[in-house]
């Protein structure tokens, strides 16, 4: 596949998509934007629905590949869940088909494995082939987005790189996301590395810096050439300070998902 060029950035007005849209440009890439809200500053962004067919087949037109974060990001009534991120990323997938469009970059989530119990020290790394375990309905949709990933690649050769991503924020803020957090910096690389890899097929990586505290397995993303820089260590001292060592006896703290888990925060909306 030649080198893309021109992005749909879905979930743009987002907190990840205001991240990427400052950094991804630097890879010499021209952003079209997508999503529900508004994106401030941005004139030209396309203000639409993922309900909105028509709305999509215009925003896939042309483009080299799709980054999709658009989505209820937190828990939400399944009603909700299965029209933004079921239904939604279908009508998503069915517009690129139709266009033609090769790769799509998906946001999935550490929730579509959120039940599964985070290793102990000595434990092996948990590998992306692990059971999908959604802690959420939200995990839930993701994991039938990874699904929705390989029926198109299978059936209609739409290659697919699903990110489970961990935790991306400017900084990690809780003891938990030592271990799952990403780096805004390091997010571009992988999503870099995952636009531009020769023939994914459908793989799904995990995506986090390189953590000292690593729940996962970063070699299927690695193989893509991602190169992680960052490892969220140093702010350990100052976490465990203040909130403690994880408990294992927490429900909360020995799933990959946290309190997700058994304390969802709710998609305000
Ligand atoms: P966010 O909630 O800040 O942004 C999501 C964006 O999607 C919002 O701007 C919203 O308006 C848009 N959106 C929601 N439903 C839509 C619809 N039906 N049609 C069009 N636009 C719609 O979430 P964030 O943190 O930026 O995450 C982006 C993506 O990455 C999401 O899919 C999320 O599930 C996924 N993700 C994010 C993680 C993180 O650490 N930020 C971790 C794991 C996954
Ligand atoms: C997610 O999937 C959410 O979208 C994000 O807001 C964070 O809560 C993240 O997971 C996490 O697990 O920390």
């Amino acid at each position: 596949m030649p080198a893309p060029r021109t992005i749909l950035l879905t979930g743009a007005a987002g907190g990840l998509g205001t991240l990427m849209r400052s950094l991804l440009p630097e890879y010499g890439y021209t952003l079209r934007l997508f999503d529900a809200r508004p994106v401030e500053g941005e004139p030209g962004a396309i203000t639409a629905d993922l309900g909105d067919k028509e709305a999509l087949g215009e925003a896939v037109r042309g483009v080299d590949a799709v980054l999709h974060l658009a989505g209820i990001s937190l828990e939400a009534p399944f009603e909700k869940i299965l029209r933004s991120n079921i239904e939604g990323t279908y009508n998503l997938y069915e517009a690129a088909r139709l266009a033609g469009v090769p790769r799509i970059v998906f946001a999935s989530s550490n929730h579509a494995v959120g039940f599964t119990p985070a290793p102990r020290a000595g434990e092996p790394l948990i590998p992306v082939g692990t059971p999908r375990r959604p802690d959420t309905f939200y995990g839930l949709s993701k994991s039938f987005g990874e699904d929705l990933a390989q029926l198109y690649w299978d059936k209609h050769g739409l290659e697919t790189v699903s990110v489970r991503i961990g935790s991306c924020f400017p900084e990690p803020t809780s003891v938990r996301m030592l271990s799952v957090w990403m780096s805004p910096a390091d997010g571009a690389r992988l999503f870099h590395a995952a636009l531009t890899a020769e023939e994914v097929g459908h793989t799904v990586v995990y995506g986090s810096s390189a953590n000292t505290r690593l729940w996962w397995d970063l070699s299927t993303a690695r193989a893509l050439g991602y190169d992680p820089q960052d490892d969220s260590e140093p702010y350990a001292g100052k976490l465990i300070a203040e909130q403690g060592e994880l408990d294992p006896e927490n429900p909360a703290h020995r799933h990959l998902g946290g309190h997700f888990v058994n304390d969802p925060p709710i998609w305000p909306y």
